[in-house]
């Protein structure tokens, strides 16, 4: 669900403003949608990450001022949160871009723009001033989440998500940024290792009542660290067991905060509806994770497991392998721990991604002093997710290992109807003894579902 066009469009009085969210991905004819509410718009705003997404949000931009030249159009979100000024110097047609948590900033942006006067005291922005330059104006701490109004879930039609997702899901976002200083993130730069979330009453009220109106069955916490505190977490729990809210839910945890938890903890989660959890482990050498100051023990990641296992919770334990200058032996660890996670659970999975240099982290900071170009225009980074353009760090060799690694693996441990048992006990076979040649289950299995893949 749009989450950040919700946050935003939330905060605006509704006496006073319209908020239409169209979104391309549920909307069949987004151009047409924006078209019919153009001519008395008041703003336009995109929210874009870094990679893809930025594609059709440019092609959006560009159409949107072609049919109205004087309409201010405003990005906010990830890309713009790590490039304020390059966004806007690339593209004629951006004329505002926010930094970080967007709630304050978009409502006083509106109001900037309704009295026509420029946003030379919004926080937190960088903008173009009537002579063409731009402008980036002071950063804005984050606000504590408590202070905004209500998500509002109507902006958006909630079944159409519902049925597009297969399932009644609902996406809800209960904390932000991150204390922690992972080498290979974002959120320590964005949010300057701060967090704040709402608190356990505001959100367990506001939990039961969308549970009345949407009547989901899962909700899917998009939090970082949705664990950052226990405290919260159980009082959370324990609420929700206490206003009988009958659905499950997934959220974000570290290991670390996963291991200070104990088994009873764990079970007041289950006893709630936790039915999945996302561990980060990146690497499955302890010397790599240091080196990524992840600030994890790989023994907390097993702890997290155990629990886990005992009490039938899913985990995903998402891997990172191609760092700059990983040793072989810390990609063989990698390939171990993933291997060992995977056989713990068959509602354990591993999935493994190519170590890209996002912007924003100390790991890219330091590859461009070693001489790495990344993308220098916003038009160049739209094209930064796609397959080919991985780094100079997996080479063709580890990029093929992985692929067929990372094929057999999701087949070797999950739940397989009998027909596939003789398969499945061969993707082991080829798992454990690292046995890749002549892969035509895989070849089968590309041939017939090929598409266009991202990195
Ligand atoms: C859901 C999610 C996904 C989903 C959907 C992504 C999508 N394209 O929509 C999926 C699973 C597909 C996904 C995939 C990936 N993701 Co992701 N994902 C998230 C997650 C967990 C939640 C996003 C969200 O809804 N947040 C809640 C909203 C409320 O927060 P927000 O977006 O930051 O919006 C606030 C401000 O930014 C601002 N704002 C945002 N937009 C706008 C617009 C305007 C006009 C204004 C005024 C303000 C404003 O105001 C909002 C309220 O404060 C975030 C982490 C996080 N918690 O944010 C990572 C995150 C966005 N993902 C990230 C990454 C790296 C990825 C992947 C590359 C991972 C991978 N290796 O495959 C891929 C590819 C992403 C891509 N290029 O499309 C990074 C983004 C880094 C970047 N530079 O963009 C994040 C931040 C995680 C991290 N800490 O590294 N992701
Ligand atoms: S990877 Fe997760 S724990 Fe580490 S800094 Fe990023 S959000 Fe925080």
């Amino acid at each position: 669900m749009p989450l950040a066009l919700l946050a935003i469009g939330s905060v605006l009085d509704s006496q006073k403003y319209e908020v239409i969210i169209i979104d391309g991905r549920i909307d069949e004819n987004p151009m047409k949608t924006i078209q019919t509410h153009l001519a008395d718009a008041i703003c336009f705003g995109v929210t874009a990450l870094t990679g893809r997404p930025i594609k059709d949000a440019l092609k959006v931009t560009q159409e949107v001022k072609k049919i109205r030249q004087d309409i201010p159009v405003i990005w906010g979100g990830w890309h713009t949160s790590l490039f304020p000024e390059q966004t806007l110097k690339d593209e004629i047609n951006i004329d505002i871009t926010v930094q970080g948590q967007g709630e304050d900033t978009f409502k006083e942006l509106v109001e900037t723009i309704v009295k026509h006067e420029e946003p030379a005291t919004v926080k937190g922005i960088c903008y173009r001033n009537k002579e063409g330059k731009i402008v980036k104006n002071p950063p804005r701490v984050i606000s504590k989440m408590d202070a905004f109004a209500d998500i509002n879930y109507d902006l958006i039609d909630v079944e159409k998500y519902f049925e597009k997702k297969g399932r009644r899901q609902l996406d809800y976002i209960s904390s932000t940024g991150c204390f922690f200083r992972c080498s290979f993130c974002a959120d320590p730069f964005v949010y300057k290792r701060k967090w704040t979330a709402i608190s356990p009453d505001v959100m367990v009220n506001k939990l039961e009542e969308l549970y009345n109106k949407y009547k989901f069955t899962d909700l899917n916490l998009q939090d970082e660290t949705y664990f950052t505190y226990r405290d919260r977490v159980i009082e959370i729990a324990e609420k929700m067991i206490e206003k009988k809210l009958n659905f499950t839910w997934a959220a974000t945890m570290r290991a670390d905060q996963g291991s200070r938890m104990s088994l009873e903890d764990f079970k007041i989660c289950a006893d709630s509806g936790l039915r999945r959890l996302l561990i980060g482990v990146e690497s499955g050498s302890q010397e790599m994770m240091d080196w990524l100051k992840k600030d994890i023990k790989i023994e907390q990641v097993y702890m997290c497991a155990e629990r886990c296992r005992e009490l039938g919770i899913a985990v995903q334990f998402p891997f990172i392998v191609g760092f700059p200058e990983e040793s072989d032996r810390s990609v063989e660890e990698t390939v171990r721990v993933a291997l060992e996670l995977n056989s713990m659970h068959p509602d354990f999975r591993t999935p493994i991604f190519y170590f890209k240099p996002y912007p924003g982290t100390t790991i890219t900071d330091n590859v461009i002093k070693n001489g790495y170009k990344l993308p220098e225009t916003v038009h160049e980074w739209s094209d930064f997710d796609f397959v080919g353009s991985i780094g100079p760090w997996v080479s063709e060799k580890k990029y093929d290992f992985f692929e067929k690694f990372k094929f057999y693996l999701k087949f070797a441990y999950s739940n397989q109807r009998n027909i596939y048992k003789p398969l499945q006990l061969l993707a082991r076979i080829r798992c454990k003894y690292k046995f890749f040649h002549i892969p035509v289950e895989k070849k089968i299995v590309d041939a017939f579902f090929k598409k266009q893949q991202l990195a």
